[in-house]
């Protein structure tokens, strides 16, 4: 811990997509060669990650024939026997090829949400293979420019459909795995359709199988939508649908930056490790972010190594608030309790009059200080390393 060295139960795992990111942006283009998956897995190796996720054309191209895929599998799966890594999600790219420039579960063409279908189900398949317990969807172009161009309810429901089919057949395979669907609220659509964490929880309610289906929700995400992301994850957490989580960092209102974990908002990320581990969230800690385009490969293991050294830091920073006796004496008197109102927790009839006979200190209550300056000082204090 004293060295924040990346260990296994830390379950930190990044997309071949994230450090094999080569640095294509809207203005420019790659300023990194491609490198293998066998190389990434290689790579992630030496920095101390635990897993490795993918996307399916990550690792086996769009037009790959049947050999080439099986020979690619095969490769891939040496790379993780020898090096030990996990490969604990899978996803499928429905965003890259032009038959997905509309959407792919909501796009007006049947044709095109039937080839999405037969892709998630091959992804499926292969994930499983590989051990994925968690299968993500991300809805990357699941959205419009012009809203004359589809109903957005329709857009739902279609959404709907397509996640009923996937649950039903993970069911009909008897596959262990569960879905997690991760929301944006734009780019690269003008708008997606169901755009924050929040949407997404009330949209799996309406699922055939709410209990397979959960969130991957992603700090960047919230952030561009300039909400607080630890809310997020805590509403989740609540709901039972942390079912993983996309790390990396992202000032508000921007483009979406996937900055290394930490880069930009450390109070906010601070909060959000202290949540994680206070709770005692055991997923995979998700790295979802790439390196800066300044960088070569070397830059890459410095991005990744990053990632991993400041969540690490943040853990400690989070045990060392827990530990703080002058945080702690004023968290005591923030939620001192006594419990005289516990009986309003259900409700009765008998706590209705009695609640009704109660007299309050309106004007004294509201007068009160309650010290959050202080313990915002003092957590300040703490993240800057002085306490
Ligand atoms: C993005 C998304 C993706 C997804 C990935 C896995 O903004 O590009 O975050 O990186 O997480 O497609 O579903
Ligand atoms: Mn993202
Ligand atoms: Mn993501």
């Amino acid at each position: 811990m004293v060295n924040y060295v990346p260990k296994p139960e830390d379950r930190f795992t990044f997309g071949l997509w994230t450090v094999g990111n080569i640095g294509r942006d809207p203005f420019g283009g790659p300023v990194r060669e491609v490198i293998s998956p066998v190389d990434i897995v290689h790579l992630l190796a030496e920095v101390g990650a635990y897993g490795v996720n993918y996307h399916d054309n990550d690792l086996i191209p769009i037009d790959a024939s049947p050999d080439e895929e099986r020979q690619i599998i095969k490769d891939f799966k040496v790379a993780l026997n020898t090096t030990g890594l996990k490969m604990p999600m899978a996803t499928t790219n429905l965003f890259t090829d032009p038959i997905f420039k509309d959407g792919a579960f909501t796009s007006n063409d049947p044709r095109v949400r039937a080839y999405a279908y037969q892709k998630v189900l091959k992804t499926i398949d292969i994930g499983v293979d590989l051990g994925a317990k968690v299968f993500v969807f991300w809805g990357g172009r699941e959205g419009t420019e012009t809203d004359a161009s589809k109903n957005a309810a329709d857009a739902v429901k279609r959404y709907r459909e397509a996640i009923n089919f996937f649950t039903e057949y993970v069911i009909s395979q008897k596959y262990d795995l569960r879905i997690a669907l991760e929301a944006k609220p734009n780019e690269p659509r003008s708008d997606l359709y169901l755009p924050t964490t929040g949407a997404m929880l009330g949209f799996i309610a309406t699922l055939d199988h709410p209990e397979m289906v959960g969130v991957n929700p992603e700090v960047a995400h919230e952030h561009m939508a300039g909400l607080n992301f630890m809310h997020a994850a805590a509403q989740a957490w609540d709901a039972g649908k942390l079912f993983h989580i996309d790390l990396n960092d992202q000032l508000f209102g921007r483009y979406d930056q996937d900055f290394r974990f930490g880069a930009a908002m450390i109070k906010q990320n601070f909060f959000l490790v202290k949540f994680l581990e206070d709770v005692g969230y055991s997923g995979s800690r998700h790295f979802d972010a790439h390196a800066y385009r300044t960088e070569d490969y070397e830059g890459v293991k410095d991005f990744a190594r990053g990632c991993m050294r400041t969540y690490l830091i943040l853990k400690e920073k989070a045990q060392r608030f827990n530990a703080d006796p002058e945080i702690q004496a004023l968290l005591a008197e923030i939620h001192a309790d006594d419990g005289a109102f516990d009986y309003l927790k259900a409700y009765s009839a008998e706590g209705v009059a009695r609640l009704r006979a109660t007299g309050f200190d309106r004007v004294g209550i509201g007068r009160k200080g309650l010290n959050y300056e202080r313990l915002d000082q003092l957590t300040i204090e703490v993240l800057l390393g002085v306490r």
